[in-house]
């Protein structure tokens, strides 16, 4: 089972169709719970129990608000025998309380993240080719000194990369990667005063760079690549971010293909998580990210912006990167470099709709706007 918001009728007829309804109706709104056909007494119940239920050939819909979807699962599970409609309620109270609950914590080995606002995770790249600050940083010197500029901004983390992973970009060896970003990860260990994410898909760079002082492991493969990574966080106690994409970077828009698109980023995240826990890694430590830009068209980067609520009912703190990225000049006709009114607009509304942490090169500018969201969203009077 899994919630879905429908904010649209986009939404409302996408969810008709997942369940094989063949009345759609395109006015639902509000939160559902996507159902399994059976067991059909499921369905019976939760109506008895005031959710409206629609039936579709392949599944049902259970509209409500959260809080009536989370209290009719729980009066229902203690009226109910049936050990799989029992186990289904109990999948929709958790999720239900998930999304409606407080931002989870992220927990790091050594560091305590801020609580209490959005945080922000600032970009580093160590390499020659990124998308947008490809080269600037390449030399250890500019990147230490850069990375100490991004904490005194305000960084709440800083991601150091040294393999660009737009989409076409090249592979980097090991050792190469390793070259380019052990000194700035040692560096800022020590002295930057916040903690070091280290921004890799391969198990080696992993590990070199949490011996190095770095706290999080950033997987943009989400453990596909090299699964081993998953053991050397465990070992290590390194935190995780998994995020979604499909293939390499070389290939990854070719497969930018959804049939479901929310529902197929929930599925391939929650197997991502799976394989971390399976990994060792204590579920704490894990954030996750759908990957704007990733296996994704500009189109889909908006869905997922607009209703990127739905993932947080995982469980863990939901981290978007959206700074800079090329869907924001096909809004604004800009090139990379003079994005940054879209990029602080596409934070606002990643920590509108539940991010724990957004990933941005303009830390200082992206700190001065969430203060701004973070105010409106705790204000009472
Ligand atoms: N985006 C990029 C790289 N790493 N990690 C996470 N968790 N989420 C992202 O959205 C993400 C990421 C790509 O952006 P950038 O680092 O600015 O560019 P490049 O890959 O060209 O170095």
């Amino acid at each position: 089972m899994r919630l879905v918001e429908l904010q649209t009728e986009w939404d409302s007829t996408a969810a008709c169709t997942a369940i094989g309804r063949s009345a759609v109706d395109p006015n639902l709104r509000g939160w559902a719970a996507l159902l399994p056909s059976e067991p059909r007494l499921l369905h019976e119940g939760l109506r008895q129990s005031g959710v409206a239920v629609l039936r579709g050939e392949r599944g049902g819909l259970a509209l409500g608000s959260l809080s009536q979807l989370w209290s009719a699962a729980r009066s229902l599970a203690d009226a109910l025998e049936d050990g799989r409609a029992r186990a289904l309620l109990a999948e929709l109270q958790t999720r239900a309380g998930h999304v409606e609950g407080a931002r989870p914590r992220w927990r790091l080995p050594r560091s305590r993240l801020p609580e209490g606002r959005v945080l922000v995770m600032a970009i580093l790249n160590v390499t020659p080719d990124s998308f947008s600050d490809g080269g600037k940083y390449a030399a250890p010197d500019a990147a230490i000194e850069h990375g100490l500029r991004l904490a005194a901004e305000g960084a709440d983390l800083i991601d150091v990369g040294g393999e660009s992973t737009r989409p076409g970009s090249q592979p980097v060896p090991a050792d190469e990667e390793l070259r380019r970003t052990l000194p700035v990860v040692r560096e800022l260990a020590r002295r930057s005063g916040v903690p070091i994410s280290i921004d890799t898909t391969k198990s080696e760079v992993a590990r070199a760079a949490v011996d190095a002082g770095a706290e999080v492991v950033n997987d943009v493969s989400g453990l596909q690549r090299d699964p081993a990574l998953a053991g050397i966080a465990a070992r290590e106690d390194a935190a995780l971010c998994l995020m979604h994409s499909r293939g390499t970077p070389q290939e990854m828009q070719q497969r930018a293909s959804y049939a479901d698109l929310l529902g197929e980023v929930h599925d391939e995240l929650q197997e991502a998580l799976r394989r971390a826990l399976e990994g060792g890694v204590p579920v704490e430590a894990i954030a996750l990210d759908p990957g704007l830009g990733f296996a994704k068209t500009a189109e889909h980067n908006l869905l997922l912006l607009r209703r990127l609520r739905e993932l947080t009912q995982l469980g863990r703190p939901v981290l978007l990167g959206a700074s800079r990225k090329s869907f924001l000049g096909g809004l604004s006709g800009k090139p990379a470099a003079e994005r940054l009114t879209g990029s602080i607009a596409a934070a606002t509304v990643a920590a509108l709709h539940g991010a724990a942490l957004v990933r941005v090169h303009d830390v200082a500018a992206t700190r001065e706007a969430l203060a701004v969201v973070d105010a409106v969203s705790s204000s009472s009077s």
